[in-house]
């Protein structure tokens, strides 16, 4: 697999029929509107709109990407043609084993130079930026995007999807939750007074956009990662303003500087645990000094909101398989499926498959799987089942749930954990902690050759009366 652009993954999921194309829709309800019905139905399409009444013709917006399992695999260079979630965690881990990182590529000039707006001619409402949510306090630019930041002490560039707001023509405001590494890095000038640059990109292959989105390790640039999924350098330019590198064929990169001092209300934004729960804060803004864009540009839109969405159908897959490595690191052995339920925005609901070799492994899935990167923040049950069960199945779980779990033994609360002003349960103004469940829905390992069996016939049994007697039963 080589490197990509917009354009290129534009025509790749086209050869696929993954597509739709809308003329005409409006900026302020219809885009977003239509971006929640193609995301609210499983596999929905992506869908490309052009023609955005008050914007030249040609100025595009591209949505729910990676809200389908096939152009989620298309987008890692995996098979498309795999139709079950377990099987594309199982292959995607296949694949990330042996991913090395490769750094990225500086440069000289990139198709994002065709256009520079500097000084006076500034002017982010350019852009067709949709109102994606009907009660959003404002237009997002950034939504399938990645904010570049530098770490000032350690010198790594973090690339990480953090929601974007305008403001007004040169100024954006940005959301970054506590102990994310743009968060971390941003304290770290602050607290020493010093601005941080930052750069915006909204528009590049959505493998960049999924990268900035997942838990890739704290030190690590999310281009290299990409870089390592190629198997060849992501290019980049420098940053004429803030000396960052940038996508080099990015579709629109905007280049500014967020002061300690300043700040702006930023939000309600539609969230994805599917509320409005941060409601309005005030957070840093971005003077903004550059843009640059291709011409005929194509934004990139991931608008988080209720489950399901794009978010929930890509990253059920990536974060399955993130927490599956983590706590095999962590030294669980015989984890058998790990299913982090779209329901829960893929944070909230984690099931955890494992074959029980002794007494405490449930309890040491349990606290691994909520306390590895991936699953630490702002997550709320973890429920562990034995092997017969398959976590992707609800129905499933259920019944484990409700046939092996003694509340008052099997339920274990964890308090004061990483979560934030996002959290719909914490009340206002009490927002940063949350406590976790895990429920431990395994047959107790203590008495487990005793438990009672299960009443179904043995799979021989059913066959041979399927065979016998199912053309009658069933026709
Ligand atoms: C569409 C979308 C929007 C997101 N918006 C934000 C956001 O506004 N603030 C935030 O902290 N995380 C947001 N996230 C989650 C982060 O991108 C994710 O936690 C990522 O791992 C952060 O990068 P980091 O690991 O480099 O900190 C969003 C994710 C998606 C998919
Ligand atoms: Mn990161």
């Amino acid at each position: 697999m080589s490197t990509r652009d917009l354009r290129q993954w534009i025509q790749d999921a086209e050869r696929l029929g993954e597509i739709k194309h809308i003329r005409g829709a409006q900026w302020d309800t219809e885009i977003g509107a239509i971006t929640e019905l193609a995301q609210h139905r499983e596999n929905g399409p992506a869908v490309l709109f052009d023609e955005v009444p008050g914007y030249p013709k040609g100025y595009r917006i591209l949505v729910n990407t990676l809200g389908s399992l096939r152009r989620t695999a298309l987008t890692l260079g995996l098979d498309t043609s795999i139709d079950r979630p377990m099987d594309l965690v199982r292959t995607w881990r296949e694949r990330s084993k042996r991913l090395m990182p490769i750094p990225a590529k500086m440069v000289d000039k990139g198709p994002v130079m065709e256009n520079i707006d500097t000084g006076k001619n500034v002017n982010v409402l350019k852009f067709p930026t949709p109102k994606w949510h009907e009660h959003d306090g404002g237009r997002y630019i950034g939504t399938g995007s990645i904010d570049i930041t530098r770490d000032p002490e350690e010198g790594w560039v973090n690339l990480g999807t953090y929601r974007v707001m305008i403001h007004d023509e040169t100024t954006v405001g940005f959301y970054i939750s506590p102990g994310k590494h743009g968060r971390i890095q941003r304290e770290k000038w602050f607290a020493s007074k010093q601005p941080m640059k930052v750069a915006v990109s909204i528009g590049h292959d959505p493998l960049i956009f999924l990268a900035g989105s997942i838990e890739v390790p704290y030190g690590v640039s999310e281009y290299d990662w990409v870089g390592g999924v190629y198997g060849e350098p992501v290019e980049v330019i420098e940053g004429p303003e803030t000396g960052l590198p940038l996508p080099a064929s990015a579709e629109i990169v905007i280049e500014g500087t967020a002061d300690p001092t300043e700040v702006r209300a930023e939000g309600p934004f539609g969230e994805w645990t599917g509320y409005y729960a941060s409601s309005t804060r005030p957070e840093p803004i971005i003077k903004v000094e550059r843009v640059m864009y291709r011409n005929t540009p194509i934004m990139l839109g991931s608008p988080p909101g209720k489950p399901p969405s794009e978010l929930t159908a890509y990253r059920a897959i990536l974060r399955s398989a993130l927490i599956w490595d983590e706590m095999e690191k962590a030294g669980v052995p015989d984890i058998r499926g790990i299913w982090c339920h779209p329901a829960g925005g893929t944070r909230l609901f984690v099931v955890v498959a494992i074959k029980q070799r002794y007494s405490g492994h449930a309890k040491h899935a349990a606290l691994a799987a909520m306390g590895c990167r991936a699953g630490a923040y702002l997550g709320r049950y973890v429920i562990v089942v034995d092997e017969d069960i398959d976590p992707t199945d609800t129905f499933e779980v259920l019944w484990a749930m409700t046939t092996r779990v003694d509340p008052e033994k099997d339920i274990e609360i964890i308090k004061r954990m990483w979560s934030g002003p996002l959290d719909p349960i914490i009340p206002p103004g009490q927002k940063g902690f949350n406590s976790r469940a895990i429920i431990d829905a395994t047959r107790p390992y203590d008495w487990k050759d005793q438990f009672p069996m299960v009443a179904v016939s043995s799979p021989e049994v059913l066959e041979a009366a399927r065979k016998k007697w199912g053309q009658q039963l069933f026709g």
